[in-house]
Formats: C-alpha cells, structure tokens, sequence
C-alpha cells in the first residue's frame, strides 16, 4: 500500500508539472465518470451533491489501496506477480491518458512514472518483508528478525511519507493552472456594449436563509464531468462554427471581446436538480449572441441543431431555434462583473436561457457543429438522457430552514421559483394539507431568471408539513406527480416538516 501511495504521489507530481489532465487519478477518475449509468450518477449527485468529485477520489483510492494490497500479498507469495498487478494497473492509465480528447503528447508520463516507482518500491519493501518475517528463512535456528522488521517498518513509512508529500505537492504545484489563473487576472472584463436593464427594486427579499436572487460566484453550484478543471488560456482558445453551414467560421478570444458584447440575466439549472435541490443559480452574464454568429456561418435549411464540445470532450446538443430566436443564447465570457471563474468554464461557455445545462450551458467551449438531432447524440444523450432538456416548471422552499428550531409566533415561509424563458406567475402554499393561499412574489428580473416568494406564516406549536407549487406565466399548475431527474428533470412538489416549539 506504501508503494502505492508513492506511486500516486509520482504520478500526481509529474502531471502538475507536464500536464494536470494526464493525472492518474484525473483520466481513470474521468473515464469511470464518462462510464458510469445515468442512475449512478443521479446516485452521486444525490448522496455527495457537488461533492461528488471528492467522493469519487476517495472512492478510487481505497480501490486502489485494496488492489495495492493484494498484489504486495501475491508479490511476498510469488514475486514478480504482485509487481505485474502494479505495472498492469499503470498500462491501464497510460491508456485511458493517451486516448483522452484533450491528451497532450506527454500524456502517458505521469502514469509511466508512477507505475515505474510502484513497480520499484514493491519489489524493495516486499523483499525486506520477507526477510523480516519470522520462518521464511533457511537460517536455523532462526535469524533474529527484529533488525529487518523494523529495516522494513521504516522503508515503508518512509515510502507512504514521500508519496503523501508528492500528492500534496502536486496538487500545490498545478503549473498550467496557475498559468491560466494568471492570465485569468491579468484580463479586464470587456466593457458592455449592451448593459442590462437595472435589478427591479425589491427583487432580493432580503430575507436570512433565502438564496439570494443574484448568486456569487463562489456559491454558484457547479456541475461538470472534468475531474481536473481545463486550463485554455485565452491567447490560445479559439471557437469553430462548421458542419450544416454556407460558411465555416473561427473566432479567436480577441475577436470575441472586440464584438459588442451584451450583460443579460439567466438562471442555470441542472437536469440532476432533485426536487428541493440547491443545483440551480442566477447570474449576470456577459457574452455575445450565438444568433450573431451563426448567422455569419449560414445555416443549410435542414439543421435542427448545434452539438457544442468543450476541450474535454463534453458535449451538448442544442436545438437551433433556441440559439436563433431573440433570447439571450450567448458565447458568455463574463459572470457577475468578472472574468468567468475557472470552474465555470474560463474563459468561454456558453449560456442559454431556458434549457438545462446538459443541453446548452457548455463550459470551456472550443466547438460548435451544426448538424441534426438524428445525426449527431450529445455526452449525456448516449448515457440516457433526453436529447432536447427545456427547464421545468420549480419551486423550492428555502425558509424556514429544516431543523432550525422554530419558536411559535410570527415568521415567514420564502423561497424561489422559476419556469426559464416562460416565466412564472405565482407561487402558492399549503399548509397542513390545508387550502393553497397565493404568496407574494418579488419582481422577477426577467422570464429568464428565478424569481423569490414569500408569505407570512404564525407558526403554532406542534408538526406542521409545508408545500409550495407555482404557477407558470403560460398558465401551467406545477405537477404534484414526482419523477426523478433522469431522463430530463425531475418534477413535484417541494415540501418540509416543521417542529415548532412553544
Ligand atoms: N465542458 C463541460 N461543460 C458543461 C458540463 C460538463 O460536464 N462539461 N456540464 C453541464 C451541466 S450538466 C451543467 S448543469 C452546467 C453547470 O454549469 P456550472 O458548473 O457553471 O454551474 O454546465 C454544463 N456545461
Ligand atoms: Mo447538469
């Protein structure tokens, strides 16, 4: 297991330096992602949220430890299997790194390196468990084994030290990424040609416990299947429009922030949004319309969609009239008055009101394929899901917070709502099972975005259950019947037990 941990530690260190998305971890964490089915993905989401990155690690390697294990048993059995096992599992990872759609042609190093130190250090520390090991000897009487046992103890703690040390190390060192980050702050944010209209007043309720309608940044949630975050620098992106087109088009960074550019407001939603769920968040965007662009390349009248790919190899399929039609569909550089924040897609995604991510909101965007829905299948369709994702009809309940220790008395029940590029039109609440009695709703920013409601409640002592629902601006009643999120999103209704105390 020492041997292991170094050979992690190697591999970790030597991807910082020559090419963080070649880290072991990063390419078999990666392809176990792009792997998995629909339901256990739904499962990670709903057991570890956007900590679902973390959980995966962890889960890698205590597999990884447990393998590790059983070849340093079958190395002390019958060397030099248990070396095999370690330079097999290292083949494995020099494969899946080379055939990545983002490989470099160094790919395969980190995982060759690693492998080389895992094979090294077991062979050495299984040699000196052998001989400490009291009977293995053909010494008779037999030698004294506490010399070569603590020879042993010390080499192998000495070898899980440095391999700790290296996996810090590298995820320290991450050159690449610290390069993009300081490209990232060395940008201005390009002026607005177009700026959005004001936030009407009284759109934030301003009320403790209720998600703010304009969302920071650093709790925007975030969802993707990139284990170590793409690092384009903006000297090198550059964007490809091709496929069903009169024209192919290619856009370099400064010929996107020389256009003008327009700030427009749209709330994100994840398809994995479970009832309830917190993977949804509002900001303002700063970006010029895919219409625009499009355009120039000319669509052949038979195109019903455009596949967007991320330099990772994501991909969503947009339908084409969502990016033409008049709303803000853009290639958006800018979050809330910043740069796009890494995670988020640095330093171009893009941003379409009304559909969830799955299907339009691709981040770290290098290409865009005009094409059909039955020729070409998106990431998350060959893995289940629905080709088309329009966000459905939600509410959520934010206040009272769960388990929050209610006194009785007056208080408020708020929350937020949203139908994205229809718009909603109320929000109602039952308590008890008892009649739907309408909230008030702040103003919305626009029909693209999530809009707060509240209502005021005299809480009395004892269990309540309370529900929400909205209603849609196109008339449309939130459905109580519950679906989970796959295949594309889930629905019913949002409700929460109380304790109120006296
Ligand atoms: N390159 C890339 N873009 C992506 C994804 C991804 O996995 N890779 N996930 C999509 C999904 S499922 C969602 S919900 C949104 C989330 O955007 P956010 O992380 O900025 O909130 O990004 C979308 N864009
Ligand atoms: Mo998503």
């Amino acid at each position: 297991m020492a041997a292991a941990v170094l050979a992690a530690g190697v591999g970790e260190l030597a991807a910082a330096i020559v090419a963080a998305a070649s880290s072991p971890f990063a390419v078999v964490g990666g392809n176990l992602i792009d792997l998995a089915p629909p339901w256990a993905k739904d499962i990670a989401i709903a057991w570890f949220g956007t900590a679902d990155k973390i959980a995966l690690l962890v889960g890698i390697a205590i597999v990884m430890l447990a393998v590790a294990a059983g070849a340093g048993i079958l190395e002390a059995w019958r060397a030099p299997w248990g070396e095999v096992v370690i330079g097999l599992a290292a083949a494995v990872g020099i494969v899946v790194a080379v055939t990545q759609p983002d490989a470099t042609g160094i790919a395969w190093l980190p995982s060759a390196l690693a492998g080389i130190a895992g094979v090294i250090a077991m062979r050495f520390l299984v040699r000196l468990a052998v001989r400490s090991a009291p009977g293995t000897q053909a010494d008779d009487p037999p030698a004294d084994t506490e010399v070569p046992r603590r020879r042993f103890l010390a080499w192998t703690g000495a070898t899980g030290v440095v391999g700790v040390l290296a996996l810090i190390g590298g995820n320290l060192a991450r050159a690449g990424e610290r390069a993009v980050t300081a490209a990232r702050d060395a940008l201005g944010l390009p002026a607005p040609a177009v700026t959005s209209p004001p936030v009407p007043a009284g759109a934030e309720l301003d009320i403790p416990g209720l998600a703010r309608v304009i969302t920071p940044n650093d709790a925007f949630y975030r969802i993707d299947t990139a284990l170590v975050v793409p690092e384009v620098n903006p000297a090198d992106w550059s964007l490809r429009i091709h496929g069903m087109v009169e024209r192919e088009v290619v856009l370099s960074w400064n010929e996107l922030v020389s256009l003008p550019l327009e700030e427009s407001h749209t709330t994100l939603t994840c398809v994995s949004n479970a009832v309830g769920g917190t993977l949804i968040g509002n900001a303002k965007w700063l970006g010029y319309p895919i219409r625009e662009l499009l355009a120039r390349a000319a669509p052949t009248a038979d195109a019903d969609m455009v596949l967007s790919t991320s330099i990772d190899g994501f991909s969503a399929s947009t339908p084409l009239d969502v990016l033409t039609d008049d709303r803000a569909s853009i290639l958006a550089v800018g979050m809330n008055d910043e740069p796009l924040p890494i995670e988020h897609g640095f330093p171009v995604r893009m941003v379409v009101p009304g559909l969830y991510g799955y299907v339009s909101a691709t981040k770290w965007v290098v290409d865009l394929e005009v094409t059909r829905f039955d020729r070409a299948t998106a990431y998350w369709t060959t893995r289940g899901w629905s080709a088309r994702g329009p966000i459905k009809l939600q509410s959520r309940i934010d206040v009272p917070r769960r388990g929050q220790g209610l006194k009785e008395g007056e208080t408020v029940i708020a929350g937020v709502a949203w139908h994205q590029h229809v718009g909603v039109a109320g929000v109602e609440v039952q308590i008890d099972e008892g009649a739907w009695i309408p909230a008030s709703l702040a103003p919305a920013i626009s029909d693209d975005t999530w809009v707060q409601w509240s209502i005021p409640w005299t809480a009395t002592e004892g269990s309540h259950l309370i529900r929400c629902r909205a209603i849609s601006a196109n008339g449309e009643v939130q459905t109580e019947q519950r679906a989970s999120p796959a295949p594309d999103g889930a629905t019913g209704w949002d409700e929460r037990f109380l304790d109120v105390f006296a």
